[in-house]
């Protein structure tokens, strides 16, 4: 028997095989030995998913916090600090100070942003609590237009409207200042984000929607396949997965977010907590991990929050770190879930057409690196998408040596937005990465050891310039 991850792993290695020139065909057989993937983002990007956190600008100078953050994520969602109050105060005044905090870091680290959110019933600032009718409807469109306008570019999905729906058996929608602007406001706040940034993933965000039984869940359904059966430009819905024992991850969950995902859309878990401890929080955990593993279009999973002392609901220890930063047994079992591999994800169907295709060939930059001491850095093509790719670069010492260092370089517009098996730095530009060992870098004379990493291209399937410097 060969697990999926084996499969996946073979079929890569012969896809490499086939593309590469003898010179590094040897290097490229280092790939499948490589360890799993020791952080939850590097386990993840194996099938092409991210895993994030939700980051509040205030614990910025918290070291234990970022350090955690910057190990394991590699997508950020701000917890407040882009939400309608956060971004405009007051009419026609935008605070971008506290949003600008959380990208930019996010950035600096090689993370991409879920934008949450930009058009809610909660959360609105005292002006626009206050307004109804066709005022509050161009107020709203104005919001939704300026911040997505203000993020373009940066910004790796919206939750272009969140939680619009009510709870129970009604299958209505919520009644809110919003709603009452006409039933149109949701597919009206899409298509101004899709005009402000056209580049972004459009998701619409909700809460109790995982069970595939409820009839919120079937009422957000209906409303998506309205949506793409009219030409509304949505990309993506976001489960919010806020569990506990009242609430707990339904057995049905796989089904829910496959039948999304039939609908064209990616589905993405976007602020999971499970509130417990112990082994039985441990495997709700796995089975969402699971569930989503086992969706194509499932592109990614992000916890709501780091520590269980940072989350909304600390009480409830629902996270993954407990409030010392320690590994809690939902970490284990969340990244050895991930490390058993999952349907890769496909082309993750990113709403902007790629500017240029990749010739029969890529102009490959030089693969083989002298660097400045005894290592050479080479690099070996991965997994490809429609929008980034993965690499992996293997260090040999030509002698003995007790350390090394790697530069990656990448052109603008690419990004890396993914690394494991290693600790990475970055310059200010973001373009240039320098890879050190994760634990001991000695290597003996001849021996290799990899990292890697995923590229968002954007349109530039370059490969990156490498340097090594051993010490
Ligand atoms: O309520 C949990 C989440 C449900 N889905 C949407 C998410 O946006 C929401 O996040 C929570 C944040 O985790 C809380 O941190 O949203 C709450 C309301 O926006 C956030 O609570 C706010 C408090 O209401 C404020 O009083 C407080 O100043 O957090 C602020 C910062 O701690």
């Amino acid at each position: 028997m060969t697990t999926p991850r084996q499969r996946y792993r073979r079929g890569r290695l012969a896809a490499a095989f086939g593309g590469l020139a003898a010179a590094t065909l040897a290097v490229t057989l280092a790939v499948p030995a490589a360890a799993a993937g020791s952080t939850l983002q590097a386990a993840a990007a194996e099938s092409g998913r991210y895993f994030g956190t939700a980051i509040a600008a205030s614990r910025l100078n918290d070291g234990t916090y970022t350090t955690i953050a910057n190990r394991e994520f590699n997508m950020i969602t701000a917890e407040n600090e882009m939400k309608m109050d956060a971004m405009q105060p007051s009419r026609g005044q935008f605070n971008w100070s506290s949003g600008d905090r959380i990208v930019n870091w996010a950035r600096q680290n090689g993370k991409q942003v879920r934008g949450h959110a930009l058009a809610w019933h909660s959360q609105q600032p005292g002006w626009m609590q206050n307004m109804e009718g066709s005022a509050l409807r161009t107020a709203m469109l104005d919001h939704v237009t300026q911040v997505a306008s203000y993020y373009r570019g940066k910004i790796y999905a919206w939750d272009v409207v969140n939680e619009a729906f009510d709870d129970g058996s009604s299958g209505a929608r919520r009644n809110s200042n919003l709603q009452r602007t006409g039933n149109d406001w949701i597919e009206a706040a899409f298509r101004a984000a899709r005009a402000a940034d056209p580049g972004a993933k459009l998701c619409y965000n909700d809460y109790n929607t995982d069970n595939w039984q409820h009839a919120k869940t079937q009422a957000v359904y209906n409303m998506v396949k309205d949506f793409k059966a009219r030409g509304v430009p949505i990309d993506c819905v976001g489960f919010q997965a806020h569990f506990n024992s009242g609430n707990p991850v339904p057995s049905n969950y796989h089904t829910t977010l496959q039948n999304f995902a039939d609908l064209g859309v990616d589905v993405q878990i976007t602020e999971l907590d499970i509130e417990g401890s112990g082994s039985s929080q441990a495997q709700q955990y796995q089975g969402v991990v699971q569930a989503c593993l086992a969706v194509a279009r499932c592109t990614g999973i992000t916890v709501w929050g780091v520590r269980d002392t940072d989350s909304w609901r600390a009480n409830g220890t629902p996270l993954l770190f407990d409030g010392s930063g320690n590994k809690k047994a939902a970490y284990t079992s969340v990244l050895n879930q991930l490390n058993q591999g999952g349907t890769p994800v496909p082309n993750p169907g990113n709403p902007t057409p790629t500017p240029t295709q990749p010739g029969t060939t890529p102009t490959p930059t030089p693969t083989q690196n002298p660097g400045t001491g005894s290592c050479t850095a080479t690099y070996s093509e991965g997994q490809k998408w429609n929008d980034r790719f993965n690499g992996t670069v293997t260090i040999r010492a030509n002698g003995a040596i007790s350390g090394w260092s790697s530069t990656v370089t990448v052109r603008q517009p690419q990004r890396i937005i993914a690394t494991w098996n290693g600790s990475p730095t970055w310059d200010a530009s973001g373009n240039v990465m320098t890879m050190r060992p994760s634990g001991s870098g000695a290597l003996a004379a001849g021996q290799t050891v990899s990292f890697g990493f995923t590229v968002q291209h954007n349109g530039d399937w370059t490969w990156p310039t490498l340097t090594c410097s051993a010490s």
